[in-house]
Formats: structure tokens, C-alpha cells, sequence
């Protein structure tokens, strides 16, 4: 790590900071009518909310730290954030379907990348009032106790997690041959509609693994810190290290069936050949 341990508690304590105000601030806005607007498609919502918040963190971040950059899925930040040595990459509210219709199952992830190192890695829950984190080298969290995936978990007897976008896209991508394929070798699969929170849940062992076939860099910026921090795996689906500042197809499991996964998972790409995706 290039940067000193003060430096690093320094950053570790505002994210945990800006973690907890932004989650804050989504329970309160949330108990008064706000406007919700559609971005691509009635599948694809922002709220007021997310972008209130993402500026909340974004002013309070540079109020600290001016000469850092940020990456948020709101674009607050005004800039080129991939100019910046140390870059803050944000989403206020991942879930933000979840935050709309059932109030529960949305989170705040918030991740510091120093060169494309992540050193600090915050997903909080406001509504369990549940922080997950990890720095690099110091270990993973849920709220004080250490993370640690310990149990040997065989991919029979995991319970796994995806994200799916039923569009068209999803399906010219293959998505179907992914769950279909997945389903039949685990205990079970599971939607829960926040990225950030669905990588916490490997990490917690809650989930023992999560695949995506395309995510941004701010669903998984702190997920994939805090998974390997407890000692879990995460790279793209072909089994390369993930980007820090763009899109990715993303896998996070226990270590004990990464190989095994990642060959259905291979098989699943040689089979979006077949069908013509790219
Ligand atoms: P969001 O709520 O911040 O938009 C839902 O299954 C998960 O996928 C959430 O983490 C959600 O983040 C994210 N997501 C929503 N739309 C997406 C898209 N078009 N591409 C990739 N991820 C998306
Ligand atoms: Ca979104
Ligand atoms: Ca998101
Ligand atoms: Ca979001």
C-alpha cells in the first residue's frame, strides 16, 4: 500500500462517516414524498433522493479531501474523475427500486481507489442499521465483528445471488442461460436487487456467492474490497481482476468453488457465443 496508515484511517473514518450520514438522510427523506423520475425506462429509476444524497457525500468528501477526485452514479462531481490519483467511487443508493417500493433492501456503497488500489470499502444498510467495510490488509467488518469466510462451502450446497435486467438486452446477453444453468448446481438462487449489499452478503456468508453479467464500477467498488478482505474471491466472469472506474461482469464467491464456478460460468459464455451475443 502507498499510502500511510494515517492516511488510511483518515479515509477509512470518512467513509464510514459518509456511509452512515447518507443512509441517514435516505430513512428521513423517505418518510416524506419524493419524486421519482424514470432514466431509460420505467425499469431504470432515479429518485430525488439518490441525487440529494450522492451531493450530500460528494460536497462533505470534498470539504476533506479537495483535491480528490469522485466517480458517482449521479455524476455530482464536476470533472474528469479519472484524472485523480485518489478517487472516491460512489453509489448513493444502490437499489434504488427497492428503496422505492419496499423501503427495505437498499443500501449506500461508498469506495476509495488510490492508483486503482481499493483501499476502503463501505456498504451500509440504514435499515438493519448494518455497516459493512473493510481496508485493504486490515480485515472485513459488519458493524465491530471480523468477517471471515472460514466454512468450505461446496457449490451444491451454496446459495447464490445474480442481478437480472429483464430486457431485451438481458436476453440477447444470455441471462436465462445463466440462471438456468446455475439452478440446477446449487441449493438455491436468490434476487435481492442491491449489488452492493448482495457482495456484503458473500462476504457475511449470508450468500456464498454473486454473479453479474454487467455491473457498474460503483455497484461493486466496495463489494469486491470487502469480499476479498474476508477472504473471499472476486474477478470478471472470465476470471480477470475487476476494473476500478468502469462496467464489468463481476464474480464474488467463497473460495472453495471458485474454479468449479467459474467453469459453468465459462460454459454459460461459450453458450452466448452460440446464441450471437457479444
Ligand atoms: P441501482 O439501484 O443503483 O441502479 C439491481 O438488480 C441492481 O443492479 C442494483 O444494484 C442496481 O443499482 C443495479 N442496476 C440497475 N440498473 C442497472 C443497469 N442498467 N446495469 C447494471 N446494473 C444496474
Ligand atoms: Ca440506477
Ligand atoms: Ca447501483
Ligand atoms: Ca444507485
Amino acid at each position: 500500500i502507498r499510502v500511510q496508515a494515517s492516511t488510511l484511517t483518515a479515509l477509512k473514518e470518512l467513509a464510514l462517516h459518509c456511509a452512515r450520514g447518507a443512509g441517514q438522510l435516505s430513512l428521513e427523506r423517505m418518510k416524506q414524498p419524493f419524486t421519482v423520475e424514470y432514466k431509460t425506462s420505467a425499469s431504470d429509476l432515479v429518485t430525488a433522493v439518490d441525487k440529494e444524497v450522492e451531493k450530500h457525500v460528494v460536497e462533505t468528501i470534498l470539504r476533506h479531501f479537495p483535491d480528490h477526485g469522485i466517480l458517482g452514479e449521479e455524476s455530482t462531481f464536476a470533472g474528469d474523475p479519472r484524472q485523480f490519483d485518489t478517487l472516491w467511487v460512489i453509489d448513493p443508493i444502490d437499489g434504488t427500486t427497492n428503496f422505492v417500493h419496499q423501503q427495505i433492501n437498499f443500501s449506500v456503497s461508498i469506495a476509495v481507489y488510490h492508483k486503482g488500489e481499493g483501499l476502503v470499502g463501505v456498504v451500509y444498510d440504514p435499515s438493519r442499521d448494518e455497516m459493512f467495510y473493510a481496508v485493504k490488509g486490515e480485515g472485513a467488518y459488519l458493524n465491530d465483528r471480523p468477517l471471515r469466510l472460514e466454512r468450505q462451502v461446496k457449490l451444491e450446497e451454496a446459495l447464490l445471488c445474480t442481478s437480472v435486467f429483464w430486457n431485451k438486452r438481458a436476453e440477447q446477453m444470455g441471462i436465462d442461460l445463466i440462471v438456468k444453468k446455475l439452478a440446477g448446481k446449487v441449493r438455491g438462487m436468490r434476487l435481492l436487487g442491491s449489488a452492493a449489499l448482495e457482495m456484503a452478503y458473500v462476504a457475511a456468508g449470508r450468500l456464498d456467492g454473486y454473479v453479474s453479467l454487467s455491473l457498474n464500477a460503483w455497484d461493486f467498488g466496495a463489494g469486491r474490497i470487502i469480499v476479498e478482505e474476508a477472504g473471499g474471491r472476486v474477478t470478471t466472469m472470465t476470471g480477470s481482476p475487476l476494473p476500478f472506474d468502469r462496467k464489468s461482469s463481476v464474480m464474488a464467491c467463497n473460495p472453495a468453488f471458485y474454479e468449479e464456478l467459474q467453469h459453468y460460468l465459462t460454459l454459460t459464455e461459450n453458450d452466448m457465443a452460440d446464441k450471437g451475443a457479444t
